[in-house]
């Protein structure tokens, strides 16, 4: 962590308290942000930035939308919480915007993605064992390397990556690992044993991997030949973030059980769940899954202005457009160290072949956040509602910042 000399001090007071009394479980850019609207932020000093994080995702309707924080004020002032020791009067028509937006006859209502990934786990081994018939104890699904579904000893025992592993085994047993993009590689890696498959349609944190055509449309087929259980992780790729209401709509596959989260809250939640079919979703009797805060009366109200603004402001169509306007004036860039631009809608991947970090910071000081994963990928995912010449404004600084970091940074050893 070096702070720069030059930052206000405030900022730089903010930044040492943190350091002193947070774990540094994360190295975040050097910007302390303090208030946001739409898709600007500000930081302490004033400073206006452009936000191509959108907190991984989970702000595809842009900061402080007015809908949904009306809705989160007037519910506040009513009812919060009760567990679900009772009913509340606004799951129902949560779960049922939900639904109908889905087409699911049911979903589960969780608040981390991660926590909706574990139910998800849950049901298909339930699935495994009740109808399947696959012995007790003994049940596999297949994940993918590079993937990334959280961050509970459930989702790392289904990780690949060795940062997100190490030193806290044992694992969970049960996750067998196959390439990504691969139907081949699945097709070996399925078994009798296998109750499900788990994946992200297109993989985020990985580093944006677009599956090749058809992937999805075969991995779904092979699912139904072996009588395998098709789970889709949307958290992130979901509401409308790769151009479609869902990534899997791209090739026009229903998963059996899908998983949503991040921008299911609005931007001011944590709003997670689980979808499935009627008969599918029976095989949790009472008792047997459950959540303290999950299908709280607060965070159905947010949830459910969520929906309703995804679907007319047409969040999903906007982000199509957007994206292809953004992947096509990027794609056709002929810069030194740059790679590759991948994606879909406004998921987008820009791969070096130095790291990232560079053109993130010399993006910041452009006046846009963006994040690097994985060393050499640097993604850009502002919010849906980003207009058009916001938009242009990005193309211009992303070439911009490219050209000045391209010969200054070495290749990396
Ligand atoms: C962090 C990554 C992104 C997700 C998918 C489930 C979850 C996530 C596809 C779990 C969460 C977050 C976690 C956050 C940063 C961010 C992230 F870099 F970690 F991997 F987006 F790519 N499935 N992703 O992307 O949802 O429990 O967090 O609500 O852990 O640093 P969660």
């Amino acid at each position: 962590m070096v702070l720069y000399l030059g930052m206000q001090e405030g900022a730089r007071d903010v930044i040492l308290s943190e350091l002193r009394y947070g774990a540094h479980n994360y190295a975040p850019l050097d910007v302390v942000v303090e208030r946001g609207e739409g898709v600007w932020v500000w930081d302490v000093a004033g400073r206006r930035y452009l936000d191509c994080v959108s907190a991984y995702s989970a702000l595809n309707h842009g900061h402080a939308h007015p809908r949904i924080r009306a809705a989160l004020v007037e519910q506040s002032a009513r009812l919060s919480l009760t567990s679900r020791a009772v009913y509340n009067d606004r799951l129902a028509g949560f779960l049922e915007r939900l639904c109908r937006l889905t087409g699911y006859e049911a979903a589960l209502p969780m608040n981390a993605g991660v926590e909706a990934v574990e139910t998800a786990v849950k049901l298909a081994r339930r699935w495994g064992y009740d109808v399947k018939g696959i012995p007790p104890d003994g049940a596999e699904i297949v994940v993918f390397a590079n993937n990334f579904h959280g961050r509970t000893m459930a989702a790392v025992s289904a990780s690949s990556t060795p940062q997100y592993r190490k030193s806290f085994g044992p694992f969970l047993p049960g996750f067998v690992f196959a390439p990504f993009g691969d139907v081949a590689a699945l097709r070996r890696a399925i078994t009798p044993a296998t109750c499900a498959i788990l994946l992200e349609p297109i993989q985020g944190e990985g580093g944006v991997n677009v599956p090749p055509s058809g992937y999805l449309a075969e991995a779904f087929a092979l699912c139904r030949e072996r009588d395998v259980l098709f789970i889709a992780d949307e958290v992130q790729t979901g509401l409308g973030r790769t151009g479609d209401l869902f990534a899997c709509d791209h090739e026009r596959v229903r998963p059996d059980v899908m998983i949503l989260g991040k921008a299911l809250g609005g931007g001011y939640y944590p709003v997670s769940a689980v979808l499935a079919s009627r008969a599918l979703m029976d095989l949790f009797e009472p008792g047997d899954h459950g959540s303290t805060f999950g299908g709280n009366p607060l965070a159905a109200a947010v949830g459910s202005a969520a929906i309703d603004v995804l679907v007319e402001e047409r969040l999903s169509q906007r982000a199509r457009a957007a994206g292809e306007r953004l992947l096509g004036a990027l794609g056709a860039l002929q810069i030194p160290h740059l790679r590759e631009v991948r994606g879909r809608g406004l998921l987008v991947g820009i791969e070096l072949d130095v790291p990232a970090r560079s053109l993130a910071q010399a993006l910041l000081a452009r006046g846009i956040i963006a994040k690097e994963t994985h060393e050499n990928v640097l993604r850009i995912a502002p919010p849906l509602i980003i207009d058009d010449e916001t938009l242009g404004m990005l193309v211009e600084q992303l070439v911009e910042a490219l050209r000045e970091v391209a010969p200054t940074v070495a290749p990396s050893s």
